[in-house]
């Protein structure tokens, strides 16, 4: 039975894509690696050294294990700058309104992202005590579309995963939820994913809460 819906935070929740984005340009621009917003398409919903290795791609030279640290470590210093600046104008339409319709109709509410910064974007946003339970890449060893964040979100919630729907806006998510025995709703740039049960382009265009209810 339906229980529950594990939300993926950035791109679903949360615009956060662009700060990311302009903080992969920067540490980029300055180390003369070619990147643009076709390769940032590939990190969505992939974790922060697995986005590195992609962007590295289009590198020049080889760079040691120490000097991917560092530049992990400088992109996120500035994605955190960026992140600090947001405030509610950052939550994405429809997200608001499906989290109190789901409330109403008792169904638990938890977060799985892929991000190290989940809790900072949840408590910018003002949203840092809306959710049941927070599964994030601080608790994680293998990211989406590894089930790991889902199945452990699920377990926060003391709720098999069958019970579970998550929404995810990246095809790695997609897996993920897929691979956790979930059923799952694509949105924005996963929108188009076949191999999710339901796809709507934003919470807005879909009564999620009313779909659960269906399905109880
Ligand atoms: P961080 P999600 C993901 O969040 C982003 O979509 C992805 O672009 C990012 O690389 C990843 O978090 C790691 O983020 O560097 O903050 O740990 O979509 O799973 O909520
Ligand atoms: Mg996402």
């Amino acid at each position: 039975m339906m229980k529950a819906v594990i939300f993926d935070l950035d791109g679903v929740l949360v615009t956060t894509d662009n700060s990311h984005y302009l903080a992969w340009k920067q540490m980029a621009d300055e180390e003369g690696i070619p990147f643009d917003r076709e390769i940032n398409e590939r990190l969505r919903g992939v974790s922060r050294m697995e986005s590195l290795e992609i962007i590295l791609e289009k590198a020049v030279k080889p760079y040691t294990s120490e000097q991917k640290n560092e530049l992990a470590q400088r992109k996120n210093g500035y994605y955190v700058q960026l992140i600090q600046q947001m405030g509610e104008e950052a939550i994405l339409p429809g997200a608001l309104d499906t989290i109190a319709q789901l409330k109403e109709k008792g169904i638990k509410m938890a977060i799985g992202s892929s991000s190290k910064n989940a809790p900072t974007i949840l408590k910018q946003v003002g949203m840092d005590k809306v959710f049941d339970a927070v599964a994030d890449g601080n608790q994680i060893k293998n990211s989406k579309p590894a089930p790991d964040v889902f199945l452990l979100a699920a377990e926060l919630m003391n709720l098999p995963a069958e019970d579970c729907l998550v929404v995810e806006d990246a095809d790695a998510g997609v897996e993920a939820a897929i691979n956790a025995g979930m059923k799952v709703l694509a949105v924005g740039f996963a929108a188009g994913n076949q191999k999710a049960h339901l796809h709507a382009d934003t919470l807005k265009d879909i009564n999620l809460a009313e779909w659960i209810v269906k399905q109880q």
